[in-house]
Order: C-alpha cells, then structure tokens, then sequence
C-alpha cells in the first residue's frame, strides 16, 4: 500500500503511479474526484471563469454584520479561547447554508452507497484496493460525519478523503454556496479580526453532521505546529503565534442536552496542551486534566460550558481551546454544522502547510486556475518558499 501524501505538491514524488496524477490535466484528476454516480453536475470543480464570477456577483451577506460587531469582543476572545456569535447569520443564510449541508451529506451518502470499483483509483494516484467497505462499515457512515473506518488506506478511504472524493472534507469542492461560504468577504473579516491579521490561509473544512444516535465525541483540542503546542501562554505571547481558528457555524443550532452540541471549556488554550487535554467523557475531564485548574488570567476554576445555540450561530474557536461534543438523542433531528478553519502566517511570514487543501485544489491554484483570494489562501498548498520546505503540517 502507497504512503498516504497529503501535499503532493511541496514534495518529491517517487511513485510513478501518483507522479502521472499529478502531471496531467486538472480535468483528468476533477473527474476521478467527482465520479458521476454522485451526481452533482454543478459542483465547483467543474466551475471556469464566468462561474467563479457569477459566485462573487451573486453574493449577499451571509451574516448580519452590525450583530457580529456587537457581539464579537477581541480581548474576550483572546483571554476566553471562542467567541460565540449567536444568531447572526440572516434568514436567507440560515436558510441556504442548511439546505447546503443537506447536500452534502446527500453527495457523502452517494459515495457511501456506491460500487467503488467504479472509481477511476488509479486517476487518483493509486492502484485499485483489494477490498472495499463491508456493509456494516457502510451502514454505520451514512447520515454522519467522520465514520467511515480510515487508520490505514486499506480500503481506500484516505486517498477518497484527502482527494475529496467525500464531500464531507472539504465541501466547499461539491456545494457551489459552501464554495461562496469560503472566500465570503464577512467570512474573511471575521478571520481577520479573529486572528489579528491582515493575511490569513485556508487549513481545512468539513461537514460536522451528527445524526440521531450520534454516541458524543471525546474531550480533545488541537495543534497548531511550529513549536507553539506545549506550555502556558501570556495573552500577549498568545495573540501573536501563528494561531488556526476553527469557525464551527450551526445553521439550525441544537440545545445542551443530548442534542450533538459544542462543549468548551473557556482559558483551557492558553495552557497549550494537546497532548494531555484530553478524556473520553466530562466526568473524567472533570476528574483529570481539569482539576484544580485556574484560568491563568482570571484565576476562575476552569469548567465546561454545554453551549445552546438558537439557530444561525457561529462558535469561533482557537485550535488548542479544549471542546467535545454531547451525544444526539435518537428522538431528536440530526445536527448541522459546517467547519471552515482559517489559520495566519508565523511572525518570520512562514506558513504551515495545510491540513487539507485537496490535491486537485493545489494544482487548480498554482496553474492559475482559480479567483485570486482562493489562489493566495492555498498558496502554502503548493509553494515550497512560503513553507520552507515543510512537506505536511509541522514537519520538522
Ligand atoms: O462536531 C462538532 O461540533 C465538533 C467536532 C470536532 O471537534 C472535530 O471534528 O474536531
Ligand atoms: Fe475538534
């Protein structure tokens, strides 16, 4: 089995098989990620030059921006980890953004549900995997995020994932309004403002969908590399490493209890600690890592907060900020979410490679194929300067 690469584009390749991917035309490798038993022929990945266009011409806002403004305090965000921006997206966004998420999971479902064999592999970069899914594995991933089994690429699951063959990373790629979501100007202000800086990368996005049943997801946070993920932070030593926010945006919203909600726990960033923050449950997050904890600026017990989000409401959260997600009732709606996240340049201007920028996507970008905004936020997907020669994300 190939090594999985993720940024094809910042590396040497050796194998023959996926260095002819990566030499032919867009088009060719669009098509092996967009096979058309998905069938989504509008999807972004076939868009040219008068679609990106049409996207930018159509555009309206997607958040009421007087209420962001209001509600969004920097210093708070800064000492707190998130902010919580209740509410503002307007009708029409809530509106649109649900309908696009349901979607997506629809084009994730169709992949789930297909013959795989009808899959062009090795378009893709690799030889055809000698099993696929068994029907439970299936079973299980339909209708949710993030399920279907992928610690090896045994059955092909990480090479469908990393060229976005799943619409549920990276969305944006099947659904034209995520693509819209993604380089949105109120989208990017918030970035700006929540990173305290004028440039700012794309590092990945996912559709979070946590169906009926859903068993909750353990208490975690995450890296930001470069050296900055061990050890209390000052405010000011915080606000300027190369921070990644994640923007988790709920278009119907859920309740606390038992309903798939965001679980946070505000000042537990500034202990950067991705290695030890972490516990299958909130009784033994209680009992372990929290305990005897004081938030280093406001000297507060540290505690979990069960966020309740009326629907239209966006958490903006540092990566290392610890969080988990409550379990879904099976009498209750499946929850919605988009995550887009967003991360800035290291003082010196390096810029970690991205998370997943799929391959089709970098080499979209680095042939000029697409908007400016979109090329200058992949740019780290495939320019070896700007990451100085860092293959994947923190690579020493
Ligand atoms: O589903 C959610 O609300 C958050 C999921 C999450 O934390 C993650 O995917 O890293
Ligand atoms: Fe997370």
């Amino acid at each position: 089995m190939p090594e999985i690469i993720r940024n094809p584009l910042l590396e040497e390749i050796d194998d023959p098989i996926l260095a002819r991917a990566l030499i032919g035309s867009t088009e060719e490798l669009a098509a092996a990620t967009h096979p058309s038993f998905l069938e989504n022929p509008g999807s972004p990945i076939t868009w040219g030059a008068k679609d990106w266009e049409a996207m930018e011409a159509g555009r309206e806002d997607l958040f009421d921006w007087s209420a962001v403004e209001t509600q969004f305090d920097y210093d708070a965000f800064l000492r707190d980890g998130y902010a919580v921006l209740r509410g503002v997206m307007t009708p029409e966004t809530i509106e649109a953004w649900t309908e696009a998420v349901q979607v997506g999971q629809r084009i994730n479902d169709a992949l789930l549900r297909a013959d795989w064999k009808e899959i062009d592999w090795l378009a893709l970069g690799r030889t055809e995997p000698d099993r696929f899914l068994s029907t439970d594995e299936i079973d299980r991933a339909i209708g949710g995020s993030q399920k279907a089994p992928q610690s090896t690429d045994e059955a092909g699951v990480l090479t469908l994932r990393i060229n976005s063959v799943f619409c549920e990373y990276f969305p944006a790629g099947h659904v034209p309004y995520l693509m819209n979501v993604l380089t949105h100007p109120q989208m990017l202000a918030l970035q700006r403002m929540c990173l305290d800086s004028d440039e700012i990368y794309f590092d990945h996005s996912q559709l979070l969908t946590r169906p009926p049943g859903y068993p909750g997801g353990n208490w975690h946070s995450h890296r930001i590399g470069g050296g900055y993920d061990d050890g209390t932070a000052s405010l000011e030593v915080y606000r300027a490493q190369p921070n990644a926010i994640l923007n988790l945006c709920y278009p119907q919203g859920f309740d606390a209890d038992l309903d798939g909600g965001l679980k946070i726990v505000r000042g537990s960033h500034l202990f950067r600690d991705p290695e030890r923050c972490r516990a299958p449950s909130d009784e033994e997050m209680e009992q372990g890592w929290l305990k005897d904890r004081l938030h280093p600026v406001t000297n507060e017990p540290l505690e979990i907060e069960r966020l309740s989000l009326e629907p239209g409401s966006v958490c903006c959260c540092l990566s290392h900020a610890a969080h988990a997600v409550a379990p879904k009732a099976q009498d209750r709606s499946t929850r919605w979410c988009s995550l887009y996240c967003y991360k800035k340049p290291h003082e010196t201007g390096e810029v970690q490679p991205p998370h997943a920028v799929p391959p089709v996507w970098a080499m979209k970008a680095q042939r000029g194929e697409l908007p400016e905004t979109l090329t200058r936020m992949f740019r780290h997907s495939f320019d070896r300067e700007l990451t100085r020669h860092r293959k994947v994300f923190d690579d020493a």
